[in-house]
């Protein structure tokens, strides 16, 4: 199976280091809300799964995709903050946004990664279809929101142990 089709939210959970002393900051996009609310269901219940209390997530709601780099740098000065995922979904239509807003948000969370001593987690779904996101927001390819999540406690740690 080509690795861009592994199911989004298969992993060994013994692996996932242990969240319950972390703060995590979640800054999702309002653009294609049906699947970006999909994605933040599923890396909340994945967060709290692996022990991250309700109380230690941080949401921020933000206009569209292009806004998450500004929202996750707000978050990251406004919280103590072990990692923040940021998460959204553009779906290619007929104009040339699409190319620009993957290349702004791409380049802005791996700014802020160069900037912040937080991993920022890249968790934007960027599909030719409605279809595709679906597929990935909780459907046959499993829900990118619960991968962000994971990519995010093993980041939050790896930083600890480097302490
Ligand atoms: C303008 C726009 C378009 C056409 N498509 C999307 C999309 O598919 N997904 C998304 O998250 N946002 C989209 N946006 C909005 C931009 O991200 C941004 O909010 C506006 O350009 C204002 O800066």
């Amino acid at each position: 199976m080509a690795s861009s089709l592994k199911n989004l939210s298969d992993y060994d959970p013994a692996t996932i280091p242990d969240g319950s002393s972390m703060n995590i900051g979640i800054v999702v996009s309002e653009w294609n809300e049906e699947i970006t609310a999909a994605l933040l269901n599923g890396a909340k219940e994945t967060l709290k799964t692996h022990g991250v209390p309700e109380s230690q997530i941080h949401v921020m709601l933000v206009p569209g995709s292009f806004e998450l780099t500004f929202g996750a740098r707000v978050m990251a000065e406004k919280h103590a903050l072990n990692a923040v995922i940021c998460l959204g979904c553009v779906i290619q239509g007929e104009t040339r946004h699409f190319d620009y807003i993957c290349q702004g948000v791409t380049h802005g969370i791996t700014e802020l990664n160069l900037e912040y001593t937080i991993p920022f987690i890249y968790g934007v779904l960027t599909t030719d279809t409605l279809q595709q996101a679906q597929d990935r927001a909780g459907g046959k390819h499993g829900n990118k929101g619960d991968e962000a999540a994971i990519t995010a406690l093993k980041m939050a740690a790896l930083q600890n142990n480097q302490r």
